[in-house]
């Protein structure tokens, strides 16, 4: 499994899923979450929707599948990061729980490659580099299995890209 670290907008990358950083309502907001709804089309809505029907919200932590509509990727997978709110061990469990939840989706959909955001970095107020180190430490745990091939770590302010970078170049390789 390889990792990347890239600087942009994660609708527009090309990859087999986008990870979104819903909220528990599962029907759109703003921040990544609006990008994805506003470029992906009424689709992602509908299905969300659907899934609303089926289970109710989504709790934080946790993770759903849709279709990534316009978007040029199959899924969408939608987790609802922990807001901070003075921290605290639980919502660094929680942090870790969306990506790892994410990444039983995406092998379960036989997903090759994987982009997510900076979950929870953004109104949810976590501190970038608790969220970072989350975020790395997560998804190398799953550097054994053999479906996904490559996780890209899509950072949209400099401050992450940055904080990104620095935590793999001290680790001396962005591969695993
Ligand atoms: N592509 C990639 N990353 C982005 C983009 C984009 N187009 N836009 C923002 N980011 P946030 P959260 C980065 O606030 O903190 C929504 O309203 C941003 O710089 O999107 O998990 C949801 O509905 C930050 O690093 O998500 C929830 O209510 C990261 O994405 C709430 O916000 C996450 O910022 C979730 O808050």
């Amino acid at each position: 499994m390889k990792i990347r670290v890239i600087q942009s907008d994660i609708t527009a990358i090309k990859v087999d899923a986008i990870v979104n950083a819903a909220n528990s309502s599962l029907l759109g907001g703003s921040g990544v979450d609006g990008a994805i709804h506003r470029k992906g089309g009424s689709e992602i809505l509908k299905a969300c929707q659907e899934i609303r029907n089926k289970q109710g919200k989504c709790n934080v932590g946790e993770a759903v599948i849709t279709t990534a509509g316009n978007l040029d990727a199959r899924y969408v997978i939608h987790t609802v990061g922990p807001v901070w709110n003075h921290g605290g061990i639980e919502k660094e469990k929680l942090l870790s729980e969306c990506y790892n939840n994410t990444m039983d989706l995406a092998i379960e959909n036989n997903v090759k490659s994987i982009a997510f955001p900076n979950i929870s970095t953004g109104i949810y107020k976590f501190p970038k580099e608790i969220a970072a180190q989350i975020a790395i430490q997560t998804i190398k745990s799953f550097k054994n299995q053999e479906i996904v091939k490559e996780v890209i770590f899509v950072c949209f302010d400099t401050e992450n890209f940055e904080l990104y970078n620095r935590l793999f170049k001290n680790e001396n390789n962005n591969v695993i």
